[in-house]
């Protein structure tokens, strides 16, 4: 299991995520991503979920057209941990 980060931690990570924010009642981080369309928000998704599977580590999403509503959090940690960090940073390269 990883490691939560402590909120020091994970205010000095943040720094480094640019749009994500912490998220209000719940340790989780969240950010929206705003598409072209449907087919370019989807597409983006389907990458993200390759990337997912292989760090088994999984997103929290919801998609309406051209937008994807993301919170990241490690449940069996229960909380933020470096596997949401590194998740954003992948979400944030592409
Ligand atoms: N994804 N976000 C997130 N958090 C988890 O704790 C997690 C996951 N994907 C798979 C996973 N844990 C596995 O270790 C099992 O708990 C299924």
């Amino acid at each position: 299991m990883t490691t939560k980060l402590s909120t020091k931690k994970r205010q000095e990570a943040l720094k480094t995520l640019r749009g994500w924010k912490k998220t209000k009642g719940r340790n989780a981080i969240e950010k929206n991503f705003i598409f072209k369309d449907f087919k370019t928000a989807f597409s983006w998704m389907t990458k993200i979920a390759f990337i997912a599977e292989k760090m088994d580590h999984h997103p929290e999403w919801f998609n309406v057209y051209n937008k994807v509503e993301v919170k990241l959090s490690t449940h069996d940690s229960g909380g933020i941990t470096e596997l949401d960090v590194t998740m954003a940073k992948e979400m944030n390269k592409s």
